[in-house]
Order: structure tokens, then C-alpha cells, then sequence
């Protein structure tokens, strides 16, 4: 077998090239049963009517709910941390769940907030986040998961009076240990009584509100989209606003994803023909309302999101990365064949390394060590093709030239 390498004059191009071989299947993603979920659920509204209705920030409601969420984590082989902060003058707590293995500089963290408005139990928001991710966690403990990235559950306290429990845990990281969170998948109300199906818009494909999420989110997207697609649930994007907890964690770089069933918001004519439901009615009319108990879920809705939540929880952390089975960086010449078959009408350009000067214009544009450049004459005639030469040649790689960067840039803002 002999290879080739060709490349046109114009420009200069040095692209790191890797062949890969399919990854280990992942696990199973589990089942997550509706009625261990909403036994969650039940036991966070006895909490509540049994502490004034609510479970909200300093009110003991609150602490009596970390408290239950811990007590089974901890039955069930976690490392938990009841880490507390102050807010307006109270103490909150989050209860943060290690589950212990996998890389600990790959960390996945799952959240939701565990805290309600003062005005009501909090059971669709966001006992029904809480008690999904709980019980993703005790399924991650009943099958001895042994993922490839560490898992890390977290239930946030005082999310209704600003974030402010997720705050705390983003601030209490050291840059070090940011760092090493690769990627956060929160949930928030994901059993509206008059459900729609949102995720996140990590890509921004939506083109409305705030940008794109840190690199990485569109595939915490990718995957939580592919669960739905699986069941055959359309879903539409819903934009990092910053009204929820994963807000603190993409200020810092890391990418977010998660799932939301709706609030105050109306559900229109065209969400209820795609969903069912009732149109000009809220996706949640008890939100932040005393009615907010245990008849405030769709089982349908909650059901969902429950096993999509385990289906991304299990797809992230225990995906292999593929094994390089080939790759060739193109820094030094690893004796590929130059235009063997004799038709590349290029006089110059083949089997170079691109090394690019520095240039500057009102500061740096362009380092001196940049392994890829271009010029501004460069076009599709230039091109790095790569083909397998034997009794037939298939071109299994091309990379053709462009006056521009190929990566994207972010969208452009306009004015007025
Ligand atoms: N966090 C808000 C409600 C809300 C949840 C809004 C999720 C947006 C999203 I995405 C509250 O608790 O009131
Ligand atoms: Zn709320």
C-alpha cells in the first residue's frame, strides 16, 4: 500500500491528520422507574407540610429536604458533602454526591435546585429535577457503574432568591478544580402539568436571547436531544437565559446542558399540536404558587425526563474515547509519496511544513508558532488530499484551502 500526498501552490497547510477506530459501546442506559421518582416526591411534600408548607431557603423545610437527599445518597456508597454558605442572613446548604471512581480529571456534574419559593412546596419546581437526578444517582449505585468519567450529583440551595447555592459551589472551586469539571447537565421542572419538551440551545441554532454555551455544550445537547428523538418527542431549544442554576457554570467556561418542561410561560396553539396539552394555558400555572404540590406533575413529562436525564448521565460518563489507531501531525516528514501518479500540476507546496511569521496590527493577530495558515490567495485549487494507492485508490481524506479560518466565529452582533 502506498499513500499519497498532494497539495496545490497558493497556500500552505499543515492539518493533523487521525484515523480511529470505533469506540466500546457504552453502557446500557437504564430504565428510571416513575414510582420510585414520585416516592421522592411524596416524601419532599410531606417535608413541606410537616415545616409550613415550603421548603424554602432558612426555613427548616429546606434543611429537612438536603437531609433526606443525603441520608439515601449515603446509603447507597456516595461521598456526600452538606456544604453550607450564607445568604440574607441564613445559612443554605448543597448537598454535593461523589460517586467514587472514574477520571477525577474528567468530572461530569449533574444538578438541581432543591430549594422552593416560601409561597408553596416547590414539587414540580424543582422537587421533580431533584428527585429525577436522585434517582439516577441510586440507579448509578444499584448497577456498581463504573464510569469512565467521574460522576459528581449536586441539589443547589437558595436557586430562587439568585442562584445562589450554585453560586457558592462554582466560587468555592479552586481554578484548578474548575478545570476539571468537564461538563454540567442541569434540571429544572421537568414535570410541568402542561408540559413542552425543551433542551438547552448549547449550539445556539436557535439564534435568539444569549449566545452559544462554553465549547461542549452542543454535545451535552446532541445527546439529550437523541433521547427524545429516540422516543419520538419533538423538542425545541430554550436559551441560556441565566435563570437557573447552570448559569454560575458557564460564566467560568464549562459547557451546560439540561432539560425543562416550562414555567409562567404560555403554551401556544403550535407547542400544543406538537405536544398536546392546552394552548393559552402556562406550561406550569401553580409555579412559585402554594399549589405547586404533588397533583402539580404531568407522570407523563417527569417520566421522560427522568430516563433522558439517566440516558445523558449514562452516555457521557461511560463513552470511551476512540483509540487512535494512526495519526501523523505533519511536523516532520513521516515519508509519505508526493504526486506518484505524476498529475499535480503544482510547482511548488508539496511536502511543506506551513510555518507562518508573526504577524501584528494594533497587537498580536497571528503567532510565529501557528502550525496553519493561509493565504489571502488561497482558494479551493489548493487542497491536502490523502489517498490509499493499491489496485484500486480510494481518497479517504481532503482539506481544501479557503481565504478564511475554517473554524467558525461566533455570530455577529448587530447595531443600530
Ligand atoms: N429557575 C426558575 C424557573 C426556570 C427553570 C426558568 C428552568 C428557566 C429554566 I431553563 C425558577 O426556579 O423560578
Ligand atoms: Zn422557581
Amino acid at each position: 500500500m502506498r499513500s499519497l500526498w498532494t497539495m496545490g501552490m497558493a497556500a500552505i497547510l499543515a492539518i493533523p491528520l487521525a484515523f480511529t477506530a470505533p469506540s466500546a459501546s457504552a453502557a446500557v442506559p437504564p430504565d428510571i422507574s416513575l414510582t420510585a421518582v414520585k416516592a421522592h416526591l411524596t416524601q419532599l411534600q410531606s417535608i413541606a407540610t410537616a415545616n409550613g408548607g415550603n421548603r424554602a431557603h432558612g426555613r427548616p423545610g429546606y434543611l429537612a429536604s438536603a437531609n433526606y437527599v443525603k441520608g439515601l445518597l449515603d446509603g447507597a456508597g456516595f461521598t456526600t458533602t452538606l456544604q453550607s454558605f450564607t445568604y440574607g442572613g441564613a445559612t443554605g446548604y448543597n448537598v454535593v454526591a461523589d460517586w467514587p471512581g472514574g477520571d477525577p480529571n474528567d468530572i461530569l456534574m449533574v444538578g438541581a435546585h432543591l430549594d422552593s419559593v416560601t409561597a408553596g412546596p416547590g414539587i414540580n419546581d424543582n422537587g421533580s429535577g431533584s428527585a429525577a437526578i436522585l434517582e439516577t444517582a441510586l440507579e448509578v449505585s444499584r448497577q456498581s457503574l463504573a464510569p469512565t468519567k467521574h460522576l459528581r450529583f449536586a441539589w443547589w440551595g437558595a436557586e430562587e432568591l439568585g442562584l445562589r447555592g450554585s453560586q457558592a459551589y462554582v466560587n468555592s472551586l479552586s481554578a484548578t478544580e474548575r478545570a476539571k469539571v468537564k461538563g454540567y447537565y442541569n434540571f429544572d421542572m421537568v414535570g410541568s402539568p402542561n408540559a413542552g419538551y425543551f433542551v438547552y440551545d448549547g449550539d445556539n441554532s436557535d439564534g435568539v436571547g444569549s449566545g452559544p454555551g462554553p465549547a461542549g455544550s452542543a454535545q451535552l445537547e446532541a445527546t439529550l436531544q437523541a433521547y427524545f428523538t429516540s422516543i419520538g418527542v419533538a423538542t425545541r431549544g430554550t436559551d441560556f437565559d441565566g435563570r437557573s442554576d447552570y448559569g454560575p457554570f458557564i460564566a467560568v467556561g464549562i459547557p451546560a446542558g439540561g432539560t425543562f418542561t416550562g414555567a409562567e410561560g404560555v403554551k401556544t396553539s403550535a407547542q400544543a399540536t406538537l405536544w398536546g396539552g392546552t394552548s393559552g394555558q402556562a406550561f406550569d400555572p401553580c409555579y412559585h404558587r402554594a399549589c405547586d404540590t404533588t397533583a402539580n406533575i404531568s407522570d407523563t413529562a417527569l417520566n421522560r425526563n427522568a430516563d433522558a436525564i439517566a440516558y445523558a448521565v449514562w452516555t457521557t460518563a461511560t463513552a470511551t474515547p476512540p483509540t487512535i489507531v494512526w495519526q501523523d501531525t505533519f511536523e516532520t516528514s513521516t515519508g509519505w509519496t508526493t504526486n506518484p501518479s505524476g498529475t499535480d500540476t503544482a510547482t511548488s507546496g508539496q511536502w511543506e511544513r506551513g510555518v507562518p511569521q508573526a504577524t501584528t496590527s494594533s497587537g498580536a493577530k497571528q503567532l510565529g508558532t501557528t502550525v496553519s495558515a493561509h493565504g489571502s490567495n488561497s482558494s479551493t485549487a489548493d487542497f491536502l488530499r490523502v489517498k490509499v494507492v493499491g489496485s484500486t485508490t480510494t481518497q479517504v481524506f481532503q482539506q481544501l484551502g479557503a481565504a478564511s479560518n475554517p473554524w467558525s466565529r461566533p455570530a455577529s452582533t448587530t447595531s443600530r
